[in-house]
């Protein structure tokens, strides 16, 4: 059992001082907030996770530099354990008891009691794999994390400039690699030919689609589409919008699938290449999350979300197991949060198992690993589908009695190629989304028509401290501050189909208010109202209070 290497740490440590006026919190999707304002939590986060390779004997973690769907100005870091999934959640708050250490003499001081507290053992070896995307502050904070391998003596291997979801494939190959779960090549271009290959052949004999249109919201998804789109060449014919990964300030900038799922609207830039009928999807800054949409005869939008995806894809593999004649030894089930909305949530329970999980991947992960087959996505079109260890060896070694048994069976184990297991991937669901449209004839319209969205309305509210706010029940309900929650049910009572929820946002210093209602200016009422409520009982700056908020 060796020591930690003070003096390197501190040597270093003292490069990358704790701005004094800043509280930093592991939220929702690890730490985020201004990009130059994250030094010395890069710093920490470096060292931070090659203790968590020690304590997990050496296996590879992940570190990943992003602050997806937020504004350009923004950046983050999250880390990323070692079957690819998020870190493990009692881990989050010592990440945040680090980060927030006042001096390097303190931080050293935390360093060491966690250590000990954490039983770790610092004569283990430390690997990680680290990414970031195209953010501009993104180089320098890469640098400020080398530093914290550096200090720890960490085996770092830079995966340069990549999206979150190949990070996370990384992370599970690396570790997998050689064994009876071999995830996969741990390259990126070993992630783009594992899902390719897969695709191709589930596509293989269908009608060639029309061109599908992929706005890349001027982030680091578009390398990785235009690796695709090369690789798919006529299996999926795709044009590629929104590349631009160099221009300051265009960043999910009126484009991008966060713009598609708060606006309800086509990206500008779009319009000039979406034709009524045609189908596009847009990407978010780090291509892990996904929307769909097409313009229907009178160049109206119509947007398809994650909850649209979760109930096509599912639809999907439930037909394919009954096929496979796996019914009974193979049960799908769906994960979703509050945002879910109510008209999907209807359909999906009528026919599937539906569990409901606070917002955050992590959580509809671990849900989702408790099905055969778990479908989670979030409204937002952060999702993915998880195959039991399991049904991936039924699926191997289940003996087909017809020839349309095998070919359900074929179809499935390819499915499991395509998808990445790992974490919500925007161009692996996408391609998902594009095999089950091509073997179900389907348009948007067709997709569309599975079930009807309740009219819906997210609006954000600044407030001087969201830490009040507290929620249960999947973050439902309200439980403080006291009060709120009774004041918003008595106003949802008087809308039809009215439903509303308010929760403190993981990722933006913002609270989140969500209204569904049977018709769109209801919806739009409601959650004017709910924020208005929410503003004025937080004691928040009256006079900048937004005049939509009645
Ligand atoms: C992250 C999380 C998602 C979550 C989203 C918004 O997405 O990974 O699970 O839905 O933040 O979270 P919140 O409402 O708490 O701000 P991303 O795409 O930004 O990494």
């Amino acid at each position: 059992m060796s020591t930690l290497p003070v003096e390197a740490i501190r040597v270093l440590a003292d490069r990358h001082p704790k701005p004094s006026s800043l509280k930093f919190q592991y939220g929702t999707a690890g730490f985020r907030t201004l990009g130059n304002s994250l030094d010395s939590v890069m710093f920490r986060v470096g060292i931070l996770a090659g203790l968590r390779s020690k304590k997990l004997d050496g296996k590879t973690i992940g570190v990943m530099v992003t602050a997806s769907h937020n504004p350009e100005a923004d950046n983050g870091v999250k880390l990323v354990d070692p079957r690819g999934e998020m870190l493990e959640a009692a881990w989050e708050g010592h990440a945040t008891v680090l980060a927030n250490a006042p001096s390097t003499d303190a931080f050293l001081e935390a360093l060491e009691g966690f250590v000990k507290a954490a039983k770790i053992d610092l004569s283990k070896p430390s690997k990680v794999v680290y990414a970031r995307d195209t953010r501009p502050s993104g180089p320098a904070l890469v640098a400020a994390l080398e530093d914290g391998f550096k200090a720890l003596n960490v085996d770092a291997r830079n995966a340069g400039v990549t999206t979150t979801p190949i990070l996370h494939y990384l992370v599970r190959s690396i570790n997998t690699k050689g064994t009876k779960d071999a995830y996969g090549e741990d390259s990126e271009e070993g992630y783009i030919n594992k899902i390719s290959t897969a695709f191709k052949k589930l596509v293989a004999g269908k009608p060639a689609s029309p061109p599908l249109i992929i706005d890349c919201a001027n982030g680091v998804g578009a390398k990785a589409a235009a690796e695709f789109a090369k690789v798919l060449g006529d299996a999926l014919p795709i044009t590629l919008v929104n590349t631009d990964t160099t221009t300051p300030g265009v960043l999910n900038h009126q484009c991008g699938a966060d713009f598609v799922k708060t606006q309800q609207k086509l990206p500008p830039s779009l319009a000039s290449h979406l034709k009524p009928g045609q189908r596009a999807c847009s990407l978010d800054g780090d291509a892990d999350r996904l929307m769909y949409f097409y313009l229907d005869e009178r160049g109206q939008f119509h947007m398809l979300d994650g909850d649209k995806i979760a109930a096509l894809v599912a639809a999907f593999i439930v037909e394919l197991v009954k096929a496979a004649g796996l019914e009974e030894k193979v049960r799908v089930g769906i994960v979703q949060t509050a945002y879910a909305n109510g008209g999907s949530t209807k359909y999906l329970t009528e026919r599937l198992p539906v569990k409901c999980v606070p917002t955050g991947v992590k959580h509809l992960h671990h849900a989702a690993e408790h099905y055969d087959v778990g479908v989670y996505f979030e409204a937002n079109g952060h999702g993915t589908v998880l195959f039991s260890p399991e049904t991936q060896r039924i699926l191997a070694e289940h003996q087909p009695s017809t020839p349309a048994q095998s070919t359900a069976i074929t179809h499935l184990i390819n499915i499991v190629q395509v998808i990445n297991q790992t974490v919500g991937d925007a161009l692996s669901d996408m391609l998902l989304v594009e095999v089950v449209l091509a073997h179900k004839s389907y348009n948007g319209y067709e997709w569309d028509s599975l079930y009807e969205d309740l009219p819906n309305r997210l609006v954000k509210v600044v407030v001087p401290d969201r830490t009040i706010f507290k929620t249960e029940d999947a973050e439902r309900r309200l439980v403080s501050p006291p009060g709120l929650q009774a004041r918003i049910d008595d106003l949802v009572r008087k809308y039809a189909s009215g439903r509303a929820f308010v929760r403190p946002s993981g990722t933006e210093d913002v609270v989140r208010v969500y209204a569904e209602a049977r018709v769109r200016a209801q919806a739009d009422e409601l959650a004017f109202r709910v924020a208005g409520i929410v503003y004025d009982e937080t004691g928040a700056d009256p006079t900048q209070r937004p005049a939509e908020f009645l």
